[in-house]
């Protein structure tokens, strides 16, 4: 019984296994203020391990435990001051 030997590789990530990854759009971002809105409104739903936000292209990263309702991320991005646009394969009714 030999143990092979486990080569962990070196990305010092914390990834748990079972966690996601969406990515949204939103618009009306402006400044770090705006992503510092964004990210602690994002933040306070359940599940939500980490908010990444590039303000150049409005891209917001979010991890989590659990997959997320686009309708809550939304809600909180609404509840910020801001509007989600993204992505466009949502079939929603439309406005
Ligand atoms: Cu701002």
């Amino acid at each position: 019984m030999s143990e092979s030997e486990q080569t962990t590789t070196g990305a010092a990530t914390n990834n748990s296994p079972g966690s996601t990854v969406a990515t949204y759009t939103v618009s009306g971002m402006t400044c770090g203020h705006c992503v510092n809105a964004v990210s602690t409104e994002i933040g306070t739903l359940p599940g939500v391990t980490g908010v990444d936000v590039d303000l150049p292209s409005g891209a917001v990263t979010v991890t989590s435990a659990t997959p997320l309702a686009k309708g809550d991320v939304a809600a909180a991005v609404d509840e910020a001051g801001y509007e989600l646009v993204g992505p466009e394969n949502d079939a929603g009714p439309g406005r």
